[in-house]
């Protein structure tokens, strides 16, 4: 009987410790021809999140992420993962860098690929 009660009071004080854990959010770019669908363009997660990025493109090059000064190398066939906190809010444009698009590498016009938007808790 008791064994029984320390056990709900236990699995009480985990279910406490699980919601306060960081959320993780993952989102997929899928880069083709340096672009990705609309409903990609927009990762919306909250400060403090634990952000996941599965990334592909079918086109050698860099994506950057500005302001959270992350980035990563992309082959065509090879996915790619970035993990991150959300740790600040405000908007964050991702760029693409083609492989030998000097033009794109050496200054950032156009829209960004993405935008990430980090809103407080
Ligand atoms: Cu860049």
């Amino acid at each position: 009987m008791l064994t029984r009660l320390l056990l709900c009071l236990l699995a009480a004080a985990a279910g406490g410790a699980l919601a306060a854990e960081p959320a993780e959010k993952t989102f997929t770019l899928s880069i083709v021809r340096g672009a990705v669908r609309a409903e990609q363009r927009l990762l919306r997660v909250e400060k403090g999140d634990a952000v996941r990025l599965r990334l592909t493109s079918d086109a050698p090059g860099e994506i950057h992420l500005h302001g959270y000064r992350l980035e990563a190398k992309l082959t065509p066939g090879k996915p790619a993962e970035l993990a991150f906190k959300a740790y600040a809010t405000g908007r964050y444009p991702f760029e693409w860098h083609g492989a030998g698009d000097a033009g794109k590498t050496a200054s950032h016009h156009g829209p960004p690929l993405a935008t990430l938007e980090v809103r407080p808790k």
